[in-house]
């Protein structure tokens, strides 16, 4: 029988999405995000994907400076793939949002594949009182947000970053999104092997059942062969049982506290590292066997630690 794939683990620690009264594990500090981050690569995290975040409020920040006072910190402590974000949050265009790739030029970075409506408004109703004056109009208001990404913003992140050799994260939110990568591929934009990120549960985008994976999957095969390497984000309550099917189909998983708030239905996790101990106790449990960040970085053809600029 063929030996079956290592398990990519990518942790994405703070996101976007979730704001500082939502849970007291949401990094925002530069300290919070390094020593959460640090502590999901020792739990088993090959890459970790990071957004910045205002260190006085939690507000969402593209601004590089935020990312510098925490990249080198976890660059020294840990072997892990660092990813940034290009997705910014509800208001910047997308070269503000390349900013902090483009800076820092990482091994990786996430390339939403699609415009689309992007919605976490229903979570403003279960808060009575808010941490920060800023986060109740953000979340309410997210129900008027396009995110866009249109082919042009594609190919300006492609052509901008060409350079920086850096391996994309494309997040594929629904199918459609996988015929827009195809057609960037076919343009030249992109190179094998891609990484795909299937994206389950997000308001706005295909919904977190099993039927629904294994669709985006066949399509996957469909259209990219044995071009593309994937992983699987199931958003809140889906985390962890979208995490395990996928494992369980030879594909890569993400956690964090991006994504999910939880460590089991109706329990908040207390940081990201559990949740990363929690797949990996899962995955292992299960057959596989987990990626170290250099496994990681031969199976996605990454250009090494040692090419960044921080
Ligand atoms: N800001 C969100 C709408 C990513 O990291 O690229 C989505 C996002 C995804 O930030
Ligand atoms: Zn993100």
């Amino acid at each position: 029988m063929a030996k079956r794939p290592k398990t990519i683990i990518t942790c994405a620690i703070t996101g976007a999405i979730h704001t500082p009264t939502m849970s007291d594990a949401l990094p925002y500090t530069p300290d919070d995000i390094a020593s959460q981050a640090i502590a999901a690569a020792e739990a088993g995290a090959a890459i970790l994907h990071l957004h910045a975040r205002r260190p006085t409020d939690g507000g969402v920040s593209i601004n590089p400076d935020d990312f510098a006072a925490f990249l080198p910190r976890v660059k020294q402590a840990t072997g892990a793939v660092v990813n940034i974000s290009t997705g910014g949050s509800l208001k910047n265009t997308i070269e503000e949002r390349i900013a902090p790739a483009l800076r820092f030029s990482p091994e990786m970075c996430s390339l939403n594949m699609g415009s689309m409506n992007f919605s976490f408004h229903p979570l403003a109703k279960r808060y009575d009182t808010w941490m920060f004056d800023w986060e109740k109009d953000y979340v309410e208001n997210s129900d008027t947000y396009i995110f866009r990404n249109t082919f042009r913003d594609i190919a300006n992140v492609a052509n901008t970053l060409a350079p920086h050799d850096i391996k994309f994260e494309h997040e594929c939110y629904d199918v459609g999104h996988l015929y827009n990568l195809r057609f960037c591929m076919d343009i030249g934009l992109f190179k094998a092997p891609i990484f795909i990120q299937f994206i389950f549960g997000i308001l706005g985008g295909i919904g977190p059942e099993v039927d629904n994976l294994i669709f985006m999957k066949r399509t996957a095969d469909r259209l990219f062969g044995d071009d593309y390497r994937w992983s699987v984000l199931g958003a809140g309550g889906a985390q962890m049982s979208l995490a395990t099917t996928a494992s369980q189909m030879g594909g890569n998983v993400r956690v964090g506290l991006e994504d999910s708030l939880q460590i089991a239905r109706g329990k908040l996790a207390t940081s990201n590292a559990e949740q990363v101990a929690k797949i990996r106790r899962i995955v292992e449990d299960l057959g596989c066997e987990v990626a170290t960040p250099d496994e990681a970085r031969e199976i996605l053809g990454l250009k090494g630690g040692d090419k960044t600029a921080f």
